[in-house]
């Protein structure tokens, strides 16, 4: 009797822990990244993203972008480390623009490139042929589902997303004198950096939030109520079900 009682202590805990588990296969996290305006391009965005596992769903719908032109788009950041859009102080070389060179210290490196088509790595940063190309109306509306390495997926909610591509001169091209800070073949106008914006985790429902299970109980620990007294019944199917998928994941 005192055994049995133990017993299913045991695996109502289990069950807690297995609950509180980020980043469950069929838990998306949610991202959202408000895009502003870098070196007067008058470029905004707004990004949403969904994330299960390492599969990420992301949306960009742009403004403000040079018409007719691509955009190189990427996800920026140092895994681990913190990043941020750059200020008009980043520029370096006085030249009153901020060059993506000049961005790299706040926003760090390419992470990965959000393509239409094909690779989607830091490889593909200037595949210029591959990137969304604005309406007549300088608008972008860019839509993928693709596969996140592990480091980026996560560690998304610390990390930038930036807009590439100033028409500088209003000339309806990428063009003039200046060369790209990465690539000498490009003008800078091709790879200069419209808008940034930092991607932020969005606050979901009361099991992903506050599974710490140490704080008392509030309006958010009513699903962990619920699915205690699931352990109850179903423990044993349940925990033998999670272990033959975690097995299966590995
Ligand atoms: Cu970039």
């Amino acid at each position: 009797m005192k055994n049995r009682r133990s017993m299913t202590l045991l695996a109502g805990a289990l069950l807690l822990v297995l609950a509180a588990t980020p980043a469950s296969a069929d838990h998306a996290t949610t991202y959202q990244a408000d895009l502003q305006p870098l070196n007067d391009s008058g470029v905004t965005a707004t990004a949403d993203l969904s994330l299960a596992d390492r599969e990420l769903e992301i949306t960009i719908n742009a403004e403000g972008l040079a018409p007719g032109q691509p955009h190189a788009q990427h996800i920026h950041g140092v895994t681990g480390e913190t990043s941020a859009c750059p200020g008009p102080d980043a520029d370096q070389d006085g030249d009153g623009l901020v060059s993506t060179a000049e961005g790299v210290p706040s926003y760090g490196g390419v992470l990965q490139s959000l393509t239409t088509e094909g690779d989607t790595s830091g490889d593909s940063a200037l595949a210029v042929d591959r990137f969304p190309v604005a309406g007549d109306d300088g608008s972008v509306s860019y839509s993928r589902t693709f596969e996140l390495p592990q480091d980026v997926a996560d560690d998304l909610g610390n990390l930038h997303l930036v807009l590439h591509g100033i028409d500088l001169d209003d000339s309806g091209a990428y063009d003039g004198d200046a060369v790209s800070s990465l690539d000498d073949s490009l003008p800078l106008e091709a790879t200069i950096p419209a808008a940034c914006g930092t991607l932020a985790a969005m606050p979901s429902g009361g099991v992903q939030t506050g599974a710490g299970g140490t704080a008392p109980a509030d309006g958010g620990a009513t699903p962990m109520v619920a699915l205690f007294g699931l352990g109850l019944l179903g423990t044993g199917a349940l925990v033998a079900r999670r272990r033959r998928e975690a097995r299966i994941e590995r």
